[in-house]
Order: structure tokens, then C-alpha cells, then sequence
């Protein structure tokens, strides 16, 4: 990678301050001596945006009229989080504004909290496509991200007295948003519902009704690229949003029914992660962003043009669909193309097949998105003829390579008799290019079990990227100590850039001095994440503790379970004396994680983990030596505070079914060790930082099958509860009441399940879980070993970034790469 400038004139911090004031003045109509911090942060932020512009105009002319393929990122969610830091960076402005807000009179950090987070997203996979657009931008490849704006993003999580979460609204929307620009004049009308009629022996779709789809840009700089992408959000609107006669009538509500069945599009986020519901709406959205998109790329490609030669449509512009939520786009473009372009059918299977592309990103059946072919042809009439259509091909081309009957009815697109389901990952693994898995294992896995058909018989489709992390967000902003030791000891920024350099970190793990500054960073952070703590949830931290985190959604899979029943089982063994208070290390167990609202044993979980942490943090006994925290709503913000600061993370879902995990790059490469079993990215992780610096334990995939063979989610559960003494006491602790004030129901059908179930395996994992922390505390206790091997995970994690999984999409998957150089060049002198 070649070290480009910034995307503009630098300039000095008096000058800045003054951009600020001005923008105050003319837009916010304040003084400096007037203005809230809030206002502040909104001049802050126009200012800022302001530089990247030209830059943003440039790329995206060198992208029309260049030919370098560009990247569609076609995503319903866009886990941001908050913009502004991210955007001084990669502006070059960090400095200035630390400076002008010390000359305006005010605190940077206070700025920067004053941004809403952007919470466009439920977890890993919207936070997966903000890392990708990050990196597309940063290596300088044309890129366009294309979703959804909600009005409501992810809810946010608050727990009443009885430690229970409920949901509030997340009015992220409700003040000036300075970084999102609606562009009210490039709008696309999408259609729904009617009928499809014959006309001239054409199919036509006759809709009956229609809602106007606006764009809402977010600029997506690069680091140090010279480039700026676009983030295009949709927005819906009525185009008429009011209905006078009704009105007149007096019927208020019934005027305006118009307006909120089209608004109700783009109003809120569904929380569901790796459960969707096959809801109505959910599948409006979906079409509404996908086909607004496929309209806008072709008017981007083809300016002015009556009649484009469509059949180049590939050559501008790949498409990756982020896992089943856009497939409809298969069928949309089909219909664009033939329907309003006038292209026979072949030639439109063949450009949308070379068009998109498909990533999977999950094993869980319940994720692969399954919708109704009633549902379908109610809201999209034409679509489900042209699925059917699909189908029909595609059994057909099946029957031509296999003699397999039972295997072409298990491929079918459309299943057959009552109640006919359309499955989109069928739909998408056919009418697309590439499949991709998102960890080795996963892709695997894909291959052999979830799409096995599909591999026997189109193996060239089938390929992993493993995914990645931005370097820039995730060690450069949240951990600027960490930043500054890496830059010292490499002697160079240039690892913001590319991360593969820390590399050259590995021989300073055999100089001391350099181990013992990587502890004091630790340390340094973990005091900044005590005070924030203190501030932010009133919670007591304890700093010289272990830190050990585990954050991620609340799911069986990912055994929060599993984690909660050791703690209980600690602090029983601490009570009764087994465990002696001077043998044990202090540690303070920190959870963040929100459960689907519909999710009961999620929810119960989150529950036990309130009470339990409640029972335990009010006990004189193990006051100092074990803490445990649950900070309410979990987000980006609490991340980039907790993943600098934490020294041990847990990864411990049971194996084959976590995919990839991303929280397991960031604090690799923020130096925590892992204790993980052999699930999804945590084997590349281990593999690279060195086995003997990660804390394996658990089954192992085929174990875990073995284990099901035998029956184990038919009632075995229950030997593993009665043949270890711990973990009986630890579950009959829940049973009795000992963290429900008494009450023996609260936990019921979490303790049902364990014992009864347990499809997760928790139970059967417990006793390695158990053994592998006893052997993590005897490791923690010696602190220049402990500080070495966290030092080897950050060194030997570089190939974690999301730049490398752009470069590997991008030969793999995309084929193609960044604007020439040249041509940017040459069109910042003109
Ligand atoms: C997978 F299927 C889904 C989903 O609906 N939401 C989601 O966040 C996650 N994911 C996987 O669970 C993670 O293992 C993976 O790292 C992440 O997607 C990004 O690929």
C-alpha cells in the first residue's frame, strides 16, 4: 500500500476553530459564547465533513468515468457508531480539533460523547459491513454501501429492579444529524402489491402502490487513501401524504394512513439477530432498499441514458449480498431488465448471475431467511413469478447433472405442496457468482453440512474470506496508548495502514522494558475504564483485578450460560472455603449483551446475570476478589471502552456454531488472551498468535456431533448435572432461589432447559470450562508472562484487519481494485 496524503490542504488549528465559528454562526445562529456543547458538536462535524467533500466529489467522478469496476455493499444494517472521531482521523484533523476546542473553550471528549450512536445494526454482521465500507474506502477501491436509514436503530436495553431488560425507543434522530445529506432530488419510487396482467404477450406488474424512496449520504473516508465513498441510507416517504377529502370528512388518522403505512418502511430496525421473524414488513424493507439501490446504481453507470447497454452492467458494478436479507435483489434485477429494459430472459439471467454474489453468515438454520411464497406473491406478484421461473431452471439444470432425485428436491428454490416457502440462501447460492463462509471452519462447514448440494455440484462457487476488523476504529482511536507503544516500537505509523506490520512487535516480547510499558498501557487503560465505569453506570471497579469480558448478543449458542454457572460456582467455592480467598485471583467479570425482545430464555438469562451480579457485589466475603458488572446496553461506545481495557476474553460458544466472531480480532489485537473453544475465527486466531498464547478448552465439532449421535439434547444433560458436584451446586443455586430473593420459578425454564435439554451443550463443556480458568489464573499470576503472551496475540493479529478480507474479496470474489492512481492524480490538479 502506498502512503497517500490526506484528502486536502492541512490546515492549522486557529483555522479550524474558525471554520467552527462559523458554522455556529451562520447555522446554529450562536456564539461561541452562546453555544452548548451540543452545538459544538454539530459545527464540529459540518466543519469536518466539509473537508472530506471535494474528495468525495472526485471519487466518485473518477469512479463514473473510469474503468475500475466498482463494489455494491448491499447491507440492511450499518453498525456505525458514533462518526466524528473516525472522521477528524482520516481528515487529518485530530490535532486541530483537540486544539480548537481547548482555544473555543471546550472538552473534546464531552464533543465527541454528544454524538448519538448510530445504532443502525444488531451486532456482528452490521458491524462486519461499517468495517468493510471503512476499508473499501481506505484501500481506495469505488465502493458503494447501500441500506437502510431506520428511524429507530437497535433498541435500547435498560434492566428494571428485578435485574429483567426492557426495551426503549432509540431516538437517534430526533436533533440535527450533520452527517447524513438527503438528497431529496435523486429519489426512486419502489412499488408494491397488484397484479401482474398480459399485455401484448408480456408479462406486465401492475402495482397498487408505491412509495418514494430517498437517499440520505454518509461520506465514508479512507485512511490516508485520498479517497471518500458513499454510504447512500434509503429513507421512505409517501408521495402523498395527505388525503384532503378524508381530512375534510373528518377523519384525521384516515388522511394520513398513506403517509404512515409508507413511513413505517424505514422506521425501525428489527432486533432480531440470527432469529429473524418472517415478518411483512421485514420483507418491505428489504425489497424497498434493494430495489431502490439496483435503480440508483444503474443511473450512477448509465447518466442520461435512454436505452444503456445493460449488458456492461457487470463490468461497472459487483454486488455482495450481506447474507439473506437482500437476496430479493436476484429477482429485482431480472425484472428491471426484462420488464423495463426489454431484454429477453437469458440475457438478464446472465448479467444478474455475473452480478451478485452471496455471503453466508451462519450456520443456525433458523437464520437462513425462508419467506412465504403467499407473502411473496402478495407484495411482490411479479418477483414470485419470476422465482418460480428461476426455479423451474434451475431444476431443470439440475436434472441434467445428477441422476439424484432426493438430492434436487432438497435443492429446490420454491419447496413443493402446501404452503410453498421461497429459501433465499437457495436463491442466492443460484443466481449468484460466489458463496463465501466468513471463517475458515464456517466456509467449511457451509461446504460439508448447510449447502452440501449445492458444493457437490457447483464447487467453483464456493470460497472463504475470513473476516476482519478496521485497524482505524478499533486499536488507533479506542486505544491511542496501545497506538503510540506500536508506533514507538515499529518505529512507524504505517501499521494504521497495514496491520500486518505489527508483525515486527514479535521479537520486543523478549525485551523486558518493552513487555512491562505493554502492561502499564493495560493498566492505564483499566483505570480509564474503572472511572468511566464509575461515571457512566455508577458501578465500583475494582482497576487491579482481572478483567475478564464477555460482549457480544445474548444467545444459547454463544453459552452466556456457561460463563455465569463457573462464576456461581467460584464464588460458591470461595463461600464454603474450598477455594481459599489468597489463592484466588481477583477478577472483575464484565458482560454486555442485548437478548431479541422475543427471546425468553435469553432474557432469563440476562435475569440471572443481573442477580447474580447483584448477590455477589453486596457480599462482604468476596468483597475486592470478585466483582461482576453488566452494563446496560451494550453498544459500540461501551466496546471501544471495555476492549482496550480488558485482559482475558471469552469466546466459548459451542463449537460449529459461531461463524466467524469479530469481538475476538479486537481484543486480540488489543491484547487480551482468549480462553475460546474451536469455533469460527477463534482456530485462525489461535493458529496465528501461537497455541500456547490462547486458552483453548471444549468439544470439538465432531465431538459435538458424536455427542448428539448419542442423544445428548434427549435428557443427557441431566448425567453431566448429577456426576459433577459443582456444577450441581452451582444450578441447584438458581433452582433455590438463591439469586431470585427465594423464589424457586424465576430461573424455571432456564434450569428446565439445562437439565433437561441443554441442546447447546453447556452442561457437557462445563468441567473443561472450569478447568481451563483454573490453569488462566495460574498464568495470570505471573504478570511478565501473562503480558508476554498478550503482547504475541496483538503482534500476530494484523492479518485480522478488514483490509486484508477487502484484498481477499477483492481477488476472490470481486475482481477488481482500486482507482489507478494516476487518475487520481491527475484529477486533483484539474
Ligand atoms: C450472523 F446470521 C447472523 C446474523 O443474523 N447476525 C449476525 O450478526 C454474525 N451474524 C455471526 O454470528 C458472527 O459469527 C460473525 O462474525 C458476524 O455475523 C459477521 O460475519
Amino acid at each position: 500500500m502506498t502512503q497517500m496524503t490526506a484528502p486536502h490542504a492541512p490546515i492549522t488549528a486557529e483555522a479550524f476553530a474558525d471554520e467552527i465559528r462559523n458554522y455556529l454562526l451562520t447555522e446554529q445562529g450562536v456564539t461561541p459564547q452562546e453555544a452548548t456543547v451540543k452545538d459544538v458538536y454539530v459545527a464540529t462535524a459540518k466543519a469536518t465533513r466539509n473537508h472530506l467533500v471535494p474528495a468525495w466529489a472526485k471519487t466518485r467522478a473518477d469512479m463514473v468515468k473510469g474503468n475500475t469496476k466498482a463494489v455494491g455493499y448491499l447491507s440492511a444494517e450499518f453498525l456505525l457508531g458514533r462518526q466524528l472521531r473516525n472522521s477528524l482521523l482520516d481528515a487529518g484533523l485530530s490535532e486541530q480539533f483537540s486544539k480548537a476546542m481547548a482555544e473555543l473553550g471546550f472538552d473534546a471528549n464531552e464533543v465527541v460523547f454528544s454524538e448519538p450512536e448510530p445504532g443502525l445494526g444488531n451486532g456482528g454482521l452490521g458491524r462486519l459491513a461499517a468495517c468493510f465500507v471503512d476499508s473499501l474506502a481506505s484501500l481506495g477501491v469505488p465502493a458503494f454501501g447501500y441500506g437502510i436509514q431506520y428511524q429507530y436503530g437497535i433498541f435500547r436495553q435498560e434492566f428494571d429492579d428485578q435485574g429483567r431488560q426492557y426495551e426503549r425507543a432509540d431516538y437517534w434522530l430526533t436533533n440535527e444529524n450533520p452527517w447524513g445529506h438527503t438528497d431529496y432530488n435523486r429519489d426512486v419510487r419502489v412499488n408494491f402489491g397488484g397484479s401482474v396482467q398480459e399485455k401484448d404477450g408480456k408479462r406486465v406488474w401492475v402495482p397498487d402502490w408505491s412509495v418514494r424512496a430517498i437517499p440520505v449520504d454518509y461520506l465514508v473516508p479512507g485512511y490516508e487513501s485520498g479517497r471518500v465513498n458513499t454510504l447512500r441510507l434509503w429513507t421512505a416517504k409517501a408521495y402523498h401524504e395527505i388525503d384532503l377529502r378524508t381530512f375534510n370528512r373528518g377523519d384525521y388518522y384516515g388522511a394520513v394512513h398513506n403517509q404512515i403505512q409508507a413511513e413505517d418502511i424505514t422506521k425501525i430496525l428489527y432486533p432480531e439477530d440470527s432469529t429473524p421473524q418472517g415478518k411483512e414488513l421485514r420483507l418491505q424493507q428489504q425489497y424497498f432498499f434493494v430495489s431502490a439501490s439496483l435503480h440508483d446504481a444503474i443511473r450512477t453507470f448509465y447518466p442520461g441514458q435512454e436505452k444503456p447497454d445493460l449488458t456492461t452492467f457487470p463490468t461497472k458494478i459487483t454486488f455482495q449480498l450481506n447474507d439473506t436479507h437482500p437476496v430479493i435483489g436476484i429477482p429485482e434485477l431480472m425484472r428491471i431488465l426484462m420488464d423495463e429494459y426489454g431484454y429477453d430472459w437469458d440475457t438478464a439471467w446472465d448479467v444478474t448471475t455475473r452480478t451478485f454474489n452471496y455471503t453466508c453468515h451462519t450456520l443456525l438454520p433458523e437464520a437462513l431467511e425462508v419467506w412465504p411464497a403467499d407473502l411473496i406473491g402478495k407484495l411482490l406478484p411479479r418477483h414470485l413469478e419470476i422465482i418460480r421461473k428461476i426455479n423451474e431452471n434451475f431444476v431443470k439444470l439440475l436434472s441434467s447433472l445428477t441422476d439424484d432425485q432426493a438430492k434436487i428436491d432438497r435443492m429446490r428454490i420454491v419447496t413443493e405442496g402446501d404452503n410453498q416457502q421461497v429459501r433465499m440462501a437457495y436463491l442466492a447460492t443460484a443466481g449468484g457468482s460466489h458463496v463465501n463462509g466468513v471463517a475458515e471452519l464456517h466456509s467449511q462447514l457451509l461446504k460439508d453440512v448447510t449447502l452440501r448440494d449445492f458444493n457437490d455440484l457447483f464447487p467453483a462457487k464456493f470460497t472463504n474470506v475470513t473476516n476482519g476488523v478496521t485497524p482505524r476504529r478499533f486499536v488507533r482511536i479506542a486505544n491511542p496508548r496501545l497506538s503510540d507503544l506500536i508506533t514507538e516500537g515499529l518505529g512507524t505509523d504505517s501499521w494504521v495502514s497495514d496491520l500486518s506490520k505489527l508483525e515486527g512487535l514479535v521479537p520486543l516480547a523478549d525485551d523486558d522494558e518493552f513487555v512491562h510499558r505493554f502492561a502499564e498501557v493495560k493498566r492505564a487503560n483499566k483505570r480509564d475504564f474503572a472511572a468511566f465505569a464509575k461515571e457512566r453506570y455508577g458501578f465500583e471497579v475494582n482497576p487491579n483485578t482481572m478483567f475478564d469480558s464477555m460482549i457480544k448478543r445474548l444467545h444459547e449458542y454463544k453459552r452466556q450460560s456457561l460463563k455465569i454457572l463457573a462464576v456461581i460456582s467460584r464464588y460458591a467455592s470461595l463461600k464454603s472455603g474450598q477455594t481459599k480467598l489468597e489463592d484466588f485471583t481477583p477478577r472483575t467479570v464484565i458482560f454486555g449483551a442485548k437478548a431479541a425482545p422475543g427471546y425468553a430464555l435469553a432474557k432469563e438469562t440476562i435475569q440471572l446475570i443481573n442477580n447474580v451480579s447483584r448477590v455477589i457485589n453486596n457480599d462482604p466475603e468476596v468483597e475486592g476478589k470478585l466483582n461482576v458488572l453488566f452494563p446496560w446496553n451494550y453498544n459500540i461506545e461501551l466496546a471501544q471502552n471495555l476492549i482496550p481495557a480488558t485482559e482475558l476474553d471469552e469466546q466459548i460458544s459451542q463449537a460449529g456454531k459461531e461463524a466467524s466472531g469479530t469481538g475476538n480480532m479486537k481484543f486480540a489485537l488489543n491484547g487480551a488472551l482468549t480462553v475460546g473453544t474451536l469455533d469460527g475465527a477463534n482456530v485462525e486466531i489461535r493458529d496465528r498468535v501461537g497455541h500456547e498464547n490462547f486458552f483453548l478448552f471444549g468439544m470439538t465439532v465432531d465431538e459435538v456431533e458424536d455427542l448428539y449421535a448419542k442423544g445428548y439434547d434427549k435428557g443427557m444433560s441431566r448425567q453431566y448435572y448429577e456426576s459433577d458436584p459443582r456444577l450441581k451446586q452451582a444450578i441447584d443455586m438458581v433452582a433455590d432461589g438463591t439469586f431470585s430473593n427465594g423464589d424457586k420459578s424465576t430461573y424455571q425454564n432456564l434450569v428446565n432447559d439445562w437439565l433437561n435439554k441443554d441442546y447447546f451443550m453447556t452442561l457437557a463443556d462445563f468441567r473443561a470450562y472450569v478447568g481451563i480458568q483454573a490453569e488462566i489464573e495460574k498464568t495470570y499470576a505471573d504478570e511478565k508472562t501473562w503480558f508476554r503472551k498478550a503482547l504475541l496475540n496483538t503482534a500476530r493479529s494484523g492479518y485480522f484487519s478488514s483490509d486484508r478480507s477487502i484484498a481477499d474479496y477483492l481477488e476472490r470474489v470481486w475482481l477488481t481494485g482500486p482507482l489507478p492512481e494516476d487518475e487520481k492524480l491527475k484529477s486533483r490538479e484539474d
